[in-house]
């Protein structure tokens, strides 16, 4: 067992149990020319929680915690994107247009790629999604109940969103969730602090909340541990 200290208490994680979850650590969120520039963002207010990231990649990875990345993005031939979220992207760019990075949330695309610091190894499961929350439609939870996983560690992009949605997708699935705030980004510097503390008060009401840094110290303490 590994504690790891977190708001609103330290949590009891075994790391055999555990898996790291990146979000949507996409071209398309944090680069100029994708999905969440022409949704009218400044994309630059992602670019700090990038390293606190591949901090905690490098530790999990040596640590030997299950690694699993998401990519929030669409079929060639848009035939998985609901209208309505078509409809709520009308004031710029919309899904499939083309943009610099390529085709705008679309699968194969430059822009849906994941940022090249935190590129997945072989291996590393990485997860498709349609939509904000990563277990809809999508195998992931299949994934993490094969593996034994009841612990996620869950970092990415945007915290209001697509990290808030899957939060709380696994905390009604029984997962016990940690995020380490830092290692999350909003473009609303204001939500992402919200977000979190939606996560962390009541209790913990969807899980806990704590620093890359302290995880890394954690799963390190853990591996050097006899
Ligand atoms: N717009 C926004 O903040 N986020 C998304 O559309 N997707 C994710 O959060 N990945």
């Amino acid at each position: 067992m590994t504690t790891v200290d977190a708001d609103p208490a330290a949590v009891d994680i075994e790391l055999s149990r555990t898996a790291l979850l990146l979000i949507d650590m996409q071209r398309d969120f944090l680069e100029p020319g994708g999905f969440g520039d022409a949704l009218g963002n400044d994309v630059g207010l992602l670019a700090d929680c990038i390293a606190p990231c591949q901090a905690l990649l490098e530790a999990a990875r040596e640590a030997g915690v299950l690694v699993i990345h998401t990519r929030e993005g669409h079929r060639t031939d848009l035939s998985d994107v609901h209208g309505t979220k078509q409809e709520r992207c009308a004031m710029g760019k919309r899904i499939g247009d083309a943009g610099p990075m390529g085709r705008i949330l679309v699968r194969g695309e430059p822009g849906h790629a994941l940022v090249d610091a935190l590129a997945p190894l072989p291996g590393e499961p990485v997860v498709d999604k349609p939509g904000k929350g990563a277990f809809f439609a999508t195998d992931l939870d299949l994934l993490l109940r094969r593996a034994g996983i009841d612990n996620l560690l869950v970092c990415g992009v945007t915290t209001e969103v697509c990290v808030s949605s899957t939060v709380r997708e696994a905390s009604d699935r029984g997962y016990r969730v940690v995020v380490p705030g830092d290692c999350c980004a909003s473009y609303f510097p204001a939500f992402h602090d919200a977000a979190l503390a939606m996560i962390s008060a009541q209790g913990g009401i969807f899980g806990v909340v704590t620093e890359g840094a302290t995880l890394v110290a954690a799963l390190r303490h853990s591996t050097s541990a006899p």
